[in-house]
């Protein structure tokens, strides 16, 4: 049994050497030299060759090396296998170190004070409590659910929005299209982790922008997209910039990445940018994860982190 290794982006031997390690028996080829191989059953990969996986005839299952699957599910010619994904601990801490990272730099006018000590300036800006704040997440997967628990700790009033609308124990729950507005309103830092799927491409627009609440403790809306840059209009988030519906911003995920050189967001003073690193997938805390599922199938087992891939994630 043979395991495919296709990944872009990502360092192929770091990612052999770290599923060789789980699996000191296991048989890991790369791509592209080893495609149309009858003996591959697995194929485990970041942002593959389109029409790629489809040249494996006897292929059982592909995994993403991610949480999202959108990267795997836009090749239109994938065969009809499972997809699971990754979930683990890891990689789901690392997201919500950047989500209470960012929740915080905001809250606590980070980038009002990193400008005031470059002028040298010795001033202060009000300070409102915790509590006072709401912080809505959109998407209440496994990294929102992590997110939105740990805000929580932290004082911060938190709600959340998802498509069931199913309950999250602790947290206010808005669902689907009718919750949405609602959600908005009562929203003073809105942070997105969404999968990108057909029905969440392009929703956070003028329209979303503008129904988040307006008078706020800190001064404005602010908007923190740690899930996909095909979930934003960038034009929309910097002509709400520009009218005030929102005060600030921290994104991690651009509609092209990288980032343009010539995206106004690089300069943007209240743009706080970083390289879709929020959480980086870590091969030696992921491989073993991949290889103990691989393993379950060969005995006959699905793990549970199966993509439904009407639902696009
Ligand atoms: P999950 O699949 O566990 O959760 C997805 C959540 O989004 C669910 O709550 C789901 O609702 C909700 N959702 C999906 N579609 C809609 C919709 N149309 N309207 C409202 N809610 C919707 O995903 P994860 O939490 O594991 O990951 C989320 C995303 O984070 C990934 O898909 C990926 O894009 C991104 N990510 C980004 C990283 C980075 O470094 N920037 C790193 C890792 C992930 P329901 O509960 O009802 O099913
Ligand atoms: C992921 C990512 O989906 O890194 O895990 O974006």
């Amino acid at each position: 049994m043979t395991i495919l290794l296709s990944v872009t982006g990502f360092d192929p031997d770091r990612w052999r050497g770290a599923l060789q390690a789980a699996d000191p028996a296991a048989s890991i080829v790369l791509a592209p030299a080893h495609a149309a191989d009858e003996s591959i059953r697995y194929a485990v990969v970041w942002k593959q060759p389109p029409g790629l996986l489809s040249t494996l005839p006897n292929l059982r299952a592909i995994f993403s090396l991610g949480a999202g699957v959108d990267h795997i599910l836009k090749d239109g010619t994938l065969p009809d296998v499972p997809i699971l994904r990754i979930v683990a601990d890891d990689l789901t801490n690392r997201m919500s170190e950047y989500v209470v990272w960012r929740v915080l730099d905001h809250f606590r006018k980070g980038a009002a004070y990193r400008q005031a000590q470059a002028r040298r300036e010795w001033v202060d800006w009000p300070q409102p409590a915790a509590r006072d704040v709401t912080v809505g997440v959109m998407g209440l997967g496994e990294l929102g659910r992590d997110a939105a628990r740990k805000l929580a700790a932290l004082g911060f009033a938190v709600t959340g929005w998802s498509r069931s609308g199913r309950p999250v124990e602790g947290l206010t729950v808005h669902g689907g299209e009718a919750g949405l507005k609602r959600f908005l309103a009562e929203t003073d830092i809105l942070v997105v982790l969404l999968p990108l799927t057909p029905e969440t491409a392009g929703l956070i627009d003028e329209t979303l922008l503008s129904g988040l609440k307006r008078r706020t403790p800190l001064g404005g809306p602010v908007l923190i997209n740690a899930g996909r840059g095909g979930l934003q209009d960038e034009a929309a988030i910097l002509g709400a910039l520009e009218a005030g519906t929102l005060m600030e911003a921290s994104l991690d995920v651009f509609q092209r990445e990288p980032l343009p050189d010539d995206s106004p967001l690089w300069r943007h003073p209240a743009v706080f940018v970083t390289p879709h690193a929020a959480a980086l997938s870590d091969p030696d805390a992921l491989a073993p994860t991949v290889m103990a599922q691989i393993a379950a199938i060969e005995r006959g087992e699905m793990p549970s982190n199966r993509v439904d891939r009407a639902a696009g994630y």
